[in-house]
């Protein structure tokens, strides 16, 4: 297959608004964006995993002693936060459509009376930069996870009747409750399977497609995606001097999404929502890899099954069925290997299944830009990414038919997203 003909929508591809940036730069904890000596960028520093190196250079810095030796975090470029070098990105590596999010942390860190008034200004600029270009961006917009629900819920009203708007974008903290901040070292929500989140998860669930749009089902589509991965401790003393970010965004990341999604599951959510429908980031962490594991161990727990009611046991989905049914994955995992997986993930029990129905093509700009000398930067990012090129190589090795790589592509997308405007 060649894809000279092949429609691309990238799912996966992320923003910073300026207002956010600002943001950014006016804390002193991360996530932040700070000047070094040694860098022609600002730094943005969004990981636990970077606060040590970040620490260093603070350190360095205040004793005026030239560059750290290891500059925290990577560069914020241009890419982060201009639309013009998203449509320049775009345009260099044959994406039509792009559906932007905002990065992460998104608004876990603002506090609960303002993330109410700067989730509708940050949905209403994306919404306006999609407005610029219609037909070529849509996006998924952020809710204020840290307001009370009726904000929540207020949010995705608002964001239900924007024109470009086509799901949310939602970390794996879920709500973060007030009485929770002091007993909390990490101010982290209680998750996805909070079950004060399940109005917010049927509000979502019963949002009307757009006019005119031929739409099989309802609903804004959650896009969920990590951020947090998992402590530092995991990756050992040598992991902040010696191993970058290898650890966390590859093994943390995966990891993170997996128990959440787990935990959902476990929790009854797709049960109790069975018009939700997630996208899920890196095509699912490691869920299609593990799906067998985890219905097992549910099949062979004692536990679980004496403390579920007869109706929970009957009600249950299996992982399978909500992989089939409920749940969409990216396809950026670098590999057909784990492409296949995915792919497979929703085929079980049907060996001709339509897990290939599932799968959206995504690229995760602005991160993992090419690199020269260890460090990227702007003339080398208005070039051709490798981490696109794996990303487009994976599809095109899965063996799959030249309509199945277009599904993958873009026709998934634009179906279940309604991109066709
Ligand atoms: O490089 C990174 O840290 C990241 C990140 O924070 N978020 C993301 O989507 N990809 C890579």
């Amino acid at each position: 297959a060649t894809n000279e003909r092949m429609r691309v929508v990238d799912v996966h591809t992320h923003m910073y608004t300026p207002e956010y940036i600002k943001i950014l730069q006016s804390r002193d904890k991360i996530p932040l964006v700070r000047k070094f000596e040694g860098s022609s960028d600002p730094r943005l520093i969004l990981l636990e995993a970077e606060v040590q190196s970040l620490e260093e250079a603070e350190k360095k810095k205040k004793k005026n002693a030239g560059s750290p030796t290891q500059l925290p975090g990577r560069p914020l470029t241009r890419h982060f936060s201009s639309l013009e070098q998203k449509l320049h990105f775009m345009d260099t590596h044959g994406i039509d459509v792009s559906v932007i999010s905002l990065a992460n942390p998104w608004l876990d860190f603002v506090g609960a009376s303002e993330s109410g008034p700067i989730a509708r200004s940050i949905n209403e600029e994306f919404n306006g930069m999609c407005a610029l270009h219609p037909g070529r961006l849509f996006f998924f917009a952020v809710l204020p996870l840290t307001a009370p629900v009726p904000t929540v819920l207020e949010s995705i009203a608002h964001v239900s009747n924007l024109e470009y708007c086509r799901g949310v974008i939602l970390g794996t903290s879920g709500l973060f409750h007030s009485e929770d901040s002091s007993s909390s070292s990490s101010g982290r929500g209680r998750g996805l399977d909070d079950p004060d989140l399940l109005p917010i998860f049927k509000a979502i669930a019963a949002v009307k497609p757009p006019t005119g749009a031929a739409a099989a089902e309802e609903g804004l589509l959650v896009f969920v995606h990590p951020h947090y991965g998992l402590p530092n401790e995991v990756w050992g003393p040598r992991a902040s001097a010696e191993y970058g970010h290898v650890l966390p965004l590859a093994l943390g990341f995966p990891m993170e999404t997996t128990i959440a999604i787990t935990r959902m599951y476990l929790a009854g959510v797709f049960d109790e929502v069975p018009d939700l429908r997630l996208l899920l980031a890196h095509s699912g962490g490691t869920l299609p890899f593990l799906a067998g594991r985890i219905d097992s161990c549910v099949r062979h727990d004692g536990f679980l099954q004496k403390q579920q009611t007869q109706t929970q046991r009957q009600r249950r989905k299996n992982i399978w069925e909500v992989l089939k049914t409920q749940i969409y994955l990216d396809a950026v995992i670098y590999s057909h290997v784990g492409l296949k997986a995915a792919i497979n993930a929703s085929n079980m029990d049907d060996p001709r299944g339509r897990g290939v129905e599932r799968l959206m093509f995504g690229t995760d700009h602005p991160f993992f830009p090419p690199l020269e000398n260890g460090e990227g930067n702007d003339t080398l990012a208005d070039g051709q990414w490798e981490s696109v090129t794996l990303n487009m190589d994976a599809v095109y090795r899965a063996g799959l038919e030249d309509d199945d790589v277009q599904r993958v592509l873009g026709t998934n997308a634009s179906r279940v997203m309604f991109l066709e405007k």
